[in-house]
């Protein structure tokens, strides 16, 4: 079968993020954001374009040459889509060698019949062989027009498969939690416009992953593997087995590693799951601290990815869990329907794995996954840390009382204290809302007696261990960017 995943655009950018410099990566993410995608495609097919032109001119001369030239576009194409981690079969390099012998073999025919090869004599050699610009023209459009179609076809294969996945998403409807999340304190909400809301709706969920194209898993067919290092029971579940276990719903922030201070990838949900210590205690698998085998465990995503846990932390009591809920509906698919894990206290990529499919069980010593092969840490609790909202940076509020307020977060630690500074005055405790849990962050607010001027205004938080939030600002390479978050506002 023919991935859409496998075609040459999808398989050259995918090989060229794997092979991207973490520093690269990191500015792609921070300049584009979640459109870091959109663009590299768009550059993919930008640079395609120029080349052909490059080589149709080319052709004309060599003809051989020229066509060659196409084909080995093709070999690119299909080398990058089999290398990369999602590639299971050498099919993968289908899509780009059809598409490159088929435009190698037009080429080398139109030039053919444009009479090149003999430039001594163009146009008189276009009379004789009844072939003319107009001639020209249309073989090169029924050549697009075919490609076009080639391409299309690949992408109704994909559109039926999204199609069912899809389809399995809306049949789905979430069975009642066993053990529902707590009610959220009315005093969790604080009504300070500006503020992030304290859970972050599903659209404006960030979203941070490598997949080019969103993997669509019909979860009719899905099958998740749990086996490995000191597993004694290995398991496969399908999906209504999965849904058969005892639910647990939960709030719980989710960050990402590659947030900078004062940025946009973290965001607060309402996840439905089962609890990942059940399903590995079903399996026979014990934490390190109690003799466990293995002190690591390897997610595997339908796409190739993977993102290495402690084992002792998925066991230590705190709410981890295989969700197929997000805010009352299924996980949405860039979210990674039908299954994910959500960790409370780990950065995502360490622990988020979504279109989760396999589970091994495993040691650090022994395995290396995908970041971390790539310059980022084994492991990597987040950091404690806190965020001005509002005002935004560079605003021109009036003098007088201006409302500053934000959120601040320490998963699985809790956050005790939230402090202001103006310019260099002395640190002043903001307004916490009341915690909801230790796992979900928390809004602040801090009426501000704002005299007129530039100011910069600074918070930093306190977690629960009662260690302050560095100062120190580091990259977010290799564990999380650490430092206070400052804004520069001119009041009026
Ligand atoms: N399959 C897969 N799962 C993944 C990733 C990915 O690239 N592929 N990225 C991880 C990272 S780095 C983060 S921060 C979270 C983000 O989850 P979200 O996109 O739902 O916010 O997913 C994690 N799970
Ligand atoms: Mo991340």
């Amino acid at each position: 079968m023919v991935r859409p995943e496998a075609g040459p655009i999808a398989a050259v950018g995918g090989a060229a993020i794997d092979r991207t410099p973490t520093p690269v990566k990191d500015w792609a993410i921070r300049t584009f954001g979640e459109d870091d995608k959109v663009v590299l495609q768009l550059g993919i097919v930008a640079v395609l374009g120029l080349l052909a032109v490059v080589l149709g001119l080319f052709a004309l001369r060599h003809r051989r040459l020229g066509a060659l030239g196409v084909f080995a576009f093709g070999v690119v194409g299909a080398v990058a889509a089999t290398s990369r981690p999602d590639s299971v079969s050498l099919t993968d390099a289908l899509p780009s060698l059809a598409g490159a012998l088929a435009g190698a073999g037009v080429l080398y025919w139109l030039i053919g019949r444009l009479g090149a090869g003999s430039p001594a004599a163009p146009a008189a050699a276009s009379q004789e062989s009844g072939w003319d610009r107009r001639g020209f023209l249309l073989s090169a459009a029924a050549a697009a027009v075919a490609s076009t179609g080639a391409g299309g076809a690949g992408r109704a294969l994909g559109r039926s498969r999204t199609r069912e996945a899809v389809a399995s998403r809306e049949a789905l409807v979430l069975p009642a939690p066993a053990s529902p999340a707590a009610p959220v304190p009315k005093g969790a909400r604080l009504r300070v416009a500006g503020v992030s809301p304290f859970v972050t709706p599903n659209k404006d969920f960030y979203r941070v992953d490598t997949a080019l194209v969103v993997p669509k898993v019909d979860a009719t067919s899905w099958r998740l593997r749990i086996h490995g290092k000191g597993v004694k029971r290995p398991l496969t579940l399908t999906f209504q087995e999965l849904l058969g276990r005892e639910l647990i719903e939960r709030d719980i922030t989710l960050t990402c590693v590659s947030n900078e201070v004062g940025g946009p990838y973290v965001g607060n949900a309402r996840w439905i799951g089962v609890r990942l210590a059940d399903l590995l205690k079903e399996a026979g698998v014990a934490p390190p601290s109690r003799g466990g085998a293995a002190d690591q465990l390897v997610a595997r995503s339908v796409d190739g990815m993977t993102l290495g846990t402690p084992v002792e932390d998925l066991m230590d009591g705190r709410d981890a869990m295989l969700a197929v809920g997000m805010n009352g509906e299924p996980l949405p698919l860039d979210h990674g329907f039908p299954v994910r894990m959500v960790v409370p206290g780990l950065y995502g990529y360490v622990s988020a794995c979504k279109w989760i499919e396999d589970i091994e069980l495993t040691t650090f010593d022994s395995y290396d996954a995908y970041w971390v092969k790539r310059k980022w840490a084994r492991k990597a609790p987040v950091k404690t840390q806190s965020r001005i909202d509002t005002p935004k940076p560079f605003a021109r509020p009036k003098a007088g009382t201006v409302m500053v307020g934000g959120v601040a977060w320490a998963q699985h630690r809790g956050i005790d204290k939230v402090e202001i500074r103006i310019d260099d005055g002395a640190w002043q405790p903001a307004d916490l809302a009341a915690e909801h849990t230790t796992d979900t962050w928390r809004q602040w607010s801090f009426p501000w007696k704002a005299t007129p001027g530039s100011h910069t205004l600074t918070v930093r938080a306190t977690d629960r261990t009662g260690t302050l939030q560095a100062e120190q600002r580091t990259r977010t390479v290799p564990d999380g960017a650490s430092g206070w978050h400052s804004v520069v506002v001119t009041a009026e």
